[in-house]
């Protein structure tokens, strides 16, 4: 039985927890995010620069075909250095496509994970979420694939899937909430409706694991990146595509 109490904003969540920049830190020190790439790598491409512009000092892209448009992250080709220690947080989903070998590969990592898109559809099973440090950002679609029928709210839905899954669930929609297995819940406020294009979701997925690559706990960095992404929608304003978001998100964060 999951009741549904202690739910709160991301103000109270979040705020507190966002990271601040130490001014003797290096690119290191700011979290490493790595992302593993697969069938399209425009989607990559915009999570990884979401990233970037969320503060992760090192972004690295593993790929098997070159990657344009990414002049400030690495992009290897061919090598997936999945248990480097440093990672701060691993990224797997966007783009994917049917290479489901990639997320068995991302599943060996210790490291923090965010998983989204393809990566939520290949699972296959919540089973295999457990004893993983992850944050899922599945849209309607996926979670149905990942979890089948489960009946209730979508509050209630989301909460059981953290709780079967023990990962941080970032249910999306026109108003998405993040669940967390330890009972806790957090409303984003209600995001602009042109934000229902094309690549944002690739974009939030990077901006996640950025905050969790620095620091924060799986789901403060949720909360605080479904806020954030809301608020570079309504800064980048109406007509904004994926890409404007992305350039949109110091904007958002300075306005903090
Ligand atoms: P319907 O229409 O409701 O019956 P998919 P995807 C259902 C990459 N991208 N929102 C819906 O069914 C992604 O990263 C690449 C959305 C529909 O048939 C993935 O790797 C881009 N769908 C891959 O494409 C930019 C909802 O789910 C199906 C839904 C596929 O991702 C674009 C769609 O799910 C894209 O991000 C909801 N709220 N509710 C690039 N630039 O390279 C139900 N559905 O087939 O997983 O497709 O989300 O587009
Ligand atoms: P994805 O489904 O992965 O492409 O992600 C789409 C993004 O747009 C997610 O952040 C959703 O929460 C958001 N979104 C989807 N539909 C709406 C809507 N009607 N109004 C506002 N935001 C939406
Ligand atoms: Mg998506």
């Amino acid at each position: 039985d999951i009741g549904i109490d202690g739910s709160s904003d991301w103000h109270e969540i979040a705020a507190p927890r966002f990271p601040v920049l130490e001014p003797g830190g290096h690119k290191y020190s700011r979290g490493l995010v790595h992302a593993l790439a697969g069938k399209m790598p425009g989607a990559i491409a915009l999570a990884a620069k979401a990233a970037a512009h969320s503060g992760a000092g090192y972004v690295r892209v593993s790929t098997s075909r070159p990657i344009d448009g990414l002049p400030s992250a690495i992009v290897q080709i061919d090598t997936a250095e999945v248990n480097d220690e440093r990672i701060g947080c691993l990224l797997v989903g966007p783009g994917l496509g049917d290479i489901p070998q990639v997320l068995t590969l991302a599943l060996t990592s210790h490291a923090p994970k965010v998983i989204d898109a393809d990566g939520i559809t290949y699972l296959g099973d919540p089973e295999r979420l457990k004893g993983q440090d992850a944050i899922i950002t599945p849209h309607e679609g996926e979670f149905k694939r990942l979890f089948g029928d489960i009946g209730g709210t979508k509050p209630e839905r989301a909460l059981k899937a953290a709780h079967r899954s023990g990962a941080v669930v970032v249910f999306k929609g026109p108003d998405t909430l993040v669940a967390s297995p330890d009972g806790r819940l957090g409303f984003a406020p209600p995001a602009p409706a042109w934000l229902a294009t094309a690549g944002t979701g690739d974009v939030l997925s990077g901006m996640i694991a950025a905050l969790r690559a620095r620091g924060m706990p799986a789901f403060e960095a949720a909360s605080a990146g479904v806020w954030l992404h809301g608020r570079a929608a309504e800064l980048a304003g109406p007509g904004m595509i994926a890409d404007d978001l992305a350039e949109a998100i110091p904007a958002a964060i300075a306005d903090l």
